[in-house]
């Protein structure tokens, strides 16, 4: 009678982690799907209207790093042409800044002002720590870890492109 019991016992605990195991499993099989759909409706991803055959801008990846202070933030994002010819990325304006500023990073670390970034045909223009990057100088107000900033991109040849950037947390890194 005992072992009957212990028997039917195990029996149900099997059931039970059984259960268990498959409702986890759906709790992840959920998650992961939001995750998904999160990602794919993620802001600041927007392609121009090609109007003729010449560069084919989209914007990807943009993001604002939280800043230290309320004066001065930086700004990132990449540009891909996959088009069969090359652009420029001309300025920047901001929802939150009166003026946006494009600088290139020398070799002994030093920011310089530029007054375009190259684009090329079937590459990429990435702006990243480090090296290229926005100044978004005259904050309206310091941007914070979950708002959101505008960008308007205006290039030599293709439309403009406004795209939706996150503010993230300091130190955060991209991922990849
Ligand atoms: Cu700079």
């Amino acid at each position: 009678m005992i072992a009957f019991l212990l028997r039917a016992g195990r029996r149900i605990l099997v059931k039970r982690s059984f259960r268990l195991t498959s409702t986890g499993l759906l709790a992840a099989t959920a998650l992961l799907a939001a995750v998904t759909l999160l990602s794919a409706s993620c802001s600041g991803s927007s392609t121009s209207p090609t109007t003729h055959a010449q560069a084919r801008l989209r914007v990807t990846g943009a993001y604002v790093p939280q800043p230290a202070l309320g004066d001065m933030a930086a700004g990132y994002f990449t540009v891909t042409n996959s088009g069969r010819a090359a652009d420029l990325l001309t300025s920047v304006t901001s929802d939150v800044a009166s003026s946006v500023a494009m600088h290139t990073t020398n070799a002994s670390g030093e920011m310089l002002p530029v007054s375009s970034f190259d684009i090329p045909a079937g590459s990429a223009l990435v702006l990243r720590t480090g090296g290229d990057h926005l100044m978004l100088m005259g904050l309206k107000h310091k941007p914070m870890a979950g708002q959101t900033v505008r960008f308007t991109l205006h290039f030599a040849h293709s439309a403009p492109v406004t795209v939706t950037a996150p503010v993230e947390p300091m130190g955060y890194q991209p991922p990849n």
